[in-house]
């Protein structure tokens, strides 16, 4: 039994202290999203060198606990905003498989028919909002797309979510506090979510912050905030449960701020712990941590085996899908754009 397990085991109580679920339906779909993202980008880092795999990628290996903790709670009608670093909450909010690889593969089976890749995914089926390069645009687009959903009328009584995902670099952008005024007045239910893993590129937060208040900055809008120092998935589903609950019955936006770590290099499939900014040992308390681990060692071995089997045979597929869809057609370079 998992109260067993977990009272019997110091290690997992101790990193996983208090919230897990009763219900062990949620512990084998946690740890199922938590999986499917590790093994997809995985597999990413894997094929990245041959160049089959036409744009730059912004792998969340080491983050996946925030998305899939915060996406865990919201229904199929809420929706969710990520950035260039999106194919975490990608996944964790049900986008499609095998767009996203053939978007990355630049084939016309993308979620953007091949011209976006990495950075722009988007499948509005999940309603997965576009996402983009450029630090700090998702946060109003987010925060437009709830309010557009009001004026339309959109669950009076019952507010379908915005979520909106960011890194701590997006915070420094005037179109974060701006977002965060016109959210908190028109009680926009968005919840905002800050995926802070300590850096921008290259740069800490010691050298970009006067304060590490993060939360005590937003609490000024009047928005609620909940400051959580690691991501333990099943604490961050805990916050965003009640969070959302809240918003949904209409009482406006609230913030997450969510310690985190980046495993891989900024941008591309390797490590940079020989690049100066960061050390190896820096990484190994988030390594011991590992919520894939940590989950998938909750869960009955051969309902384990099962789902990382079928994780495996869905990348599998997903895959087959990019190489075996065509190039898209030149014509198509010009559908979708605002110029002529
Ligand atoms: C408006 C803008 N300024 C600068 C950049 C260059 N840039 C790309 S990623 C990045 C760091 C952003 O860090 P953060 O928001 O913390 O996200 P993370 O990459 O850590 O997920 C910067 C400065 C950009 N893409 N857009």
């Amino acid at each position: 039994m998992l109260s067993d397990l977990v009272s019997n085991s110091p290690f997992l109580g101790e990193v996983m202290s208090g919230n897990i679920p009763a219900d062990p339906a949620i512990i084998a779909r946690v740890y199922r999203s938590l999986r499917l993202i590790r093994r997809t980008e995985e597999e990413i880092a894997r094929i990245y060198p041959s160049d089959k795999i036409k744009s730059p990628v912004h792998l969340s290996i080491g983050q996946e606990a925030v998305a899939v903790g915060v996406c865990d709670v919201l229904g199929d009608d809420d929706v969710m905003s990520a950035t260039y670093r999106g194919h975490a909450a990608y996944l964790a909010k049900g986008g499609d498989l095998r767009q996203m690889m053939a978007e990355l593969f630049g084939k016309a089976g993308g979620g953007a028919k091949g011209k976006a890749g990495s950075m722009h995914l988007v499948d509005m089926k999940a309603n997965v909002l576009g996402m983009s390069a450029v630090v700090g645009t998702t946060i109003p687009i987010a925060a437009g797309y709830a309010f557009a959903l009001g004026r339309e009328g959109q669950g009076e009584t019952e507010r379908r979510i915005t979520a909106c995902f960011f890194g701590d670099g997006a915070t420094e952008e005037g179109v974060f506090s701006e977002t965060l005024n016109f959210a908190a007045l028109h009680k926009l239910p968005v919840l905002f979510v800050c995926e802070n893993n300590g850096f921008a590129i290259h740069s800490p937060l010691s050298n970009r912050w006067a304060t590490e208040a993060l939360c005590e900055r937003v609490a000024t809008y009047g928005i609620p905030t909940h400051s959580l120092d690691r991501d333990d998935v099943f604490t961050i589903r805990e916050t965003a449960q009640k969070a959302a609950d809240e918003i949904r019955h209409g009482g406006g936006p609230q913030f997450i701020e969510c310690k985190t770590y980046r495993w891989r290099e900024h941008v591309g499939p390797g490590e940079d712990y020989d690049d100066s900014y960061r050390n190896r040992a820096d990484l190994e308390p988030w390594q011991a941590r590992d919520q894939i681990k940590l989950t998938g060692d909750m869960l009955d071995a051969g309902e384990r085996q099962a789902i990382d089997d079928e994780i495996e045979t869905a990348i599998a597929d997903a895959i087959q899908f990019a190489e075996d869809s065509p190039w898209p057609d030149p014509e198509e370079l010009f559908n979708h754009v605002f110029a002529d």
